[in-house]
């Protein structure tokens, strides 16, 4: 047996993601209404708890669409007649699985295209995949989905078409605003004809979707504690991660959750790296993530004014999650 070494192209170099960290960070910490972004839960302690999150009886998204995934794949590849996958986030392999088999099916299968932010990350998932899919070309991408659209490799060619996969409901954690500029980057990145899969979490009953991010168990606490690790660790900060406590609440109006830490007393955090001195009020919170959830016709909407034509989406019966796919528009 050989063994093939798949490309990987690095347009987000440890030392971007350095500056990129120290900006957000000093930015976040220093606003009035103090915040961070979600991404930086995602070291491999945070992907570990990530992965028993979606385990969780009470977080529903990612078994629900993968169930959606697993009975619609096969029309999914009929109607985007791909040859190559492209995947942000280098994501569960189950599902790249799951779409790789049926584009293989559809007959045209080529290429897999995962973007990701972690090298390492992507190593992994196309080590795995190079054993399982001897034919297929590997060709990952270290970027940010948020920046490095433009950055993807063009169609293969030969009338090759190419799917964008966007899973797990990820898009929820963008505003409003950075979701319209995302959704028109992708539009940019796309040809006409070329097609865009989204996993988006839907609104349902508050009371389901706040236990879905504050469980009994207390693992999305621990998850979301897990972001000050990282700065404690990456920006040699002192914050004291006990003196924080999860809270989750929904937003009716802007119909998304927040995750924000809470601080338990008055404390002051140094940030050495940034020369900073952060100081909490007792009961001050710090907002870690949005997680958006979507109704079908505003999501429709939103696609629509990106240039992007639904298609067709699949909702699970007790309508909590929905895949869509959707077209390039001339
Ligand atoms: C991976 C962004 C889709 O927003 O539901 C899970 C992350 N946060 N529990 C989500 C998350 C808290 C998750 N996404």
């Amino acid at each position: 047996m050989t063994t093939r070494t798949a490309r990987i192209d690095v347009h987000l170099t440890p030392a971007d993601a350095r500056a990129a960290l120290r900006a957000d960070v000093l930015l976040g910490l220093t606003a009035h209404l103090k915040h961070l972004p979600p991404k930086y839960f995602y070291d491999a302690r945070g992907s570990a708890l990530f992965e028993q999150i979606t385990a969780l009886p009470e977080y529903s998204p990612t078994r629900t669409e993968a169930a959606l995934l697993a009975e619609h794949v096969d029309e999914i590849a009929g109607l985007t007649g791909a040859g190559t996958l492209i995947e942000l986030g280098s994501g569960s392999s189950a599902k790249t699985r799951l779409l790789l088999d049926a584009l293989g099916r559809a007959g045209r299968l080529t290429r897999y295209v995962p973007l990701d932010v972690s090298t390492a990350a992507l190593r992994e998932a196309l080590d795995a995949l190079a054993a399982r899919y001897p034919a297929l070309a590997l060709h990952g991408v270290v970027g940010d989905f948020t920046t490095h659209l433009d950055r993807l490799p063009r169609d293969g060619g030969a009338g090759d078409r190419r799917l964008l996969a966007f899973l797990g409901g990820t898009i929820g954690n963008l505003e409003p605003g950075q979701r319209a500029a995302f959704l028109a980057r992708v539009r940019t990145a796309l040809q006409p004809g070329e097609h865009l899969l989204l996993g988006a979490a839907l609104v349902t009953e508050p009371e389901v979707l706040v236990a879905a991010y504050d469980d009994a168990t207390g693992v999305t606490a621990e998850f979301n504690r897990n972001v000050l690790h990282v700065l404690n660790r990456e920006l040699h900060a002192d914050l004291d991660v006990a003196a924080f406590a999860h809270v989750a609440v929904w937003d009716a109006e802007r119909e998304w959750i927040e995750m924000r830490l809470r601080a338990l007393r008055p404390m002051a955090a140094t940030v050495r790296d940034l020369g900073l001195v952060v100081e909490f009020a007792a009961g001050e919170d710090l907002r870690t993530e949005i997680s958006a959830k979507f109704r079908l016709d505003g999501l429709a909407a939103e696609l629509t004014a990106a240039g992007l034509r639904p298609e067709r989406t699949w909702v699970d019966p007790l309508h909590r999650f929905a895949l869509t796919l959707a077209a390039a528009r001339r």
